[in-house]
């Protein structure tokens, strides 16, 4: 059976690439230091989902729910990007097309460079007005009052993030499947890959022939479908891809 963690079989595929995608989950800023949403250290072993990602928890205690964001926000506020991060940075420079799609909404990914994200799940440093929908990027930590109040029309705001139940923004989700059903490779980072719609991307990758290539110390619902499944942490996979690429490049693949 194919060795599916060769770096060598991955390269002569990757240097032939001209559409790179990359859609990245929370795993890639555990090593930065923010929790997981699953698995042992994750979120929402301490805190419940259902009790704080829903609009119907919002709606019946945005004070509590405020009260979760804001300290996850200090909590984000202190981290920075890691290797898995600068790599997929650096790849907007390395590929004719490289994109980059993630769920997360920690902002580590634009800390570490990367520009035009797709961001699927929001952003923990916008803040949207209830009533007029409108958008304030705020970077206080912690919030100065608690739960904060639009300057323009003292509506409440909420975190411009995506429960459970919301729909995703639609352009960004069209922008991301026409990505995802064009590419060469799909790298698939630091998901649990069970969130819909997010991960339905690398299934319409699949069926549009891309090789998908999965980065996750452990094994997800994508695995068996996955070309490539490198079982590490994406701090150390990602580099160790990057740098055989570069070298690679440098002195040709060995015949
Ligand atoms: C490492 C690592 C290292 C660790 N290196 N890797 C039944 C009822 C109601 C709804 C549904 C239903 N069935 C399906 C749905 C739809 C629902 C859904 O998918 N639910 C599933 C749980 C089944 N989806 C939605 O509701 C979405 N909207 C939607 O579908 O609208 C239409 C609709 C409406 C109503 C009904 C049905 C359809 C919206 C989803 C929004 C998700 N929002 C959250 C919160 C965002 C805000 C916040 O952060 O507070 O997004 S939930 C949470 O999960 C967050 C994440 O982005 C998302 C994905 O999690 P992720 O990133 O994969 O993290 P983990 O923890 O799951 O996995 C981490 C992975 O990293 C693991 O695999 C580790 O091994 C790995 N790892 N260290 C690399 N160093």
């Amino acid at each position: 059976m194919e060795d599916r963690s060769d770096l060598s079989r991955l390269m002569p595929l990757l240097q032939a690439a001209d559409r790179v995608v990359a859609s990245t989950g929370s795993g890639i800023s555990a090593e930065s230091g923010v929790p997981t949403f699953r698995g042992k250290d994750g979120l929402w072993k301490t805190y419940r989902a259902e009790e704080l990602a829903t609009p119907m928890a919002f709606e019946h205690n945005p004070h509590l729910v405020w009260e979760w964001y804001d300290w996850r926000r200090q909590l984000m506020a202190a981290k920075e990007p890691n290797a898995g991060h600068r790599v997929l940075a650096e790849w907007a420079e390395s590929f004719p097309s490289f994109s980059l799609i993630t769920q997360n909404i920690d902002g580590l990914h634009a800390k570490a460079g990367s520009r035009n994200i797709l961001e699927l799940h929001g952003n923990i440093w916008k803040l949207r007005c209830t009533q007029e929908g409108t958008l304030t990027e705020n970077y206080d930590v912690p919030l100065e009052e608690m739960p904060p109040l639009c300057s323009q029309c003292g509506s409440l705001l909420r975190p411009h993030v995506v429960w459970f139940g919301e729909s995703l923004d639609m352009d960004i989700l069209r922008q991301s499947t026409q990505l995802s059903s064009d590419c060469d490779i799909m790298f698939v980072v630091g998901t649990s890959a069970i969130v819909q719609p997010a991960a339905s991307l690398p299934m319409a990758a699949l069926e549009a022939g891309a090789k998908i290539v999965e980065v996750n110390p452990e094994p997800t619902p994508l695995t068996p479908h996955a070309h490539f499944s490198f079982r590490g942490k994406a701090g150390e996979i990602l580099p160790q891809i990057n740098d055989s690429l570069k070298q690679v490049r440098k002195i040709g693949l060995p015949r």
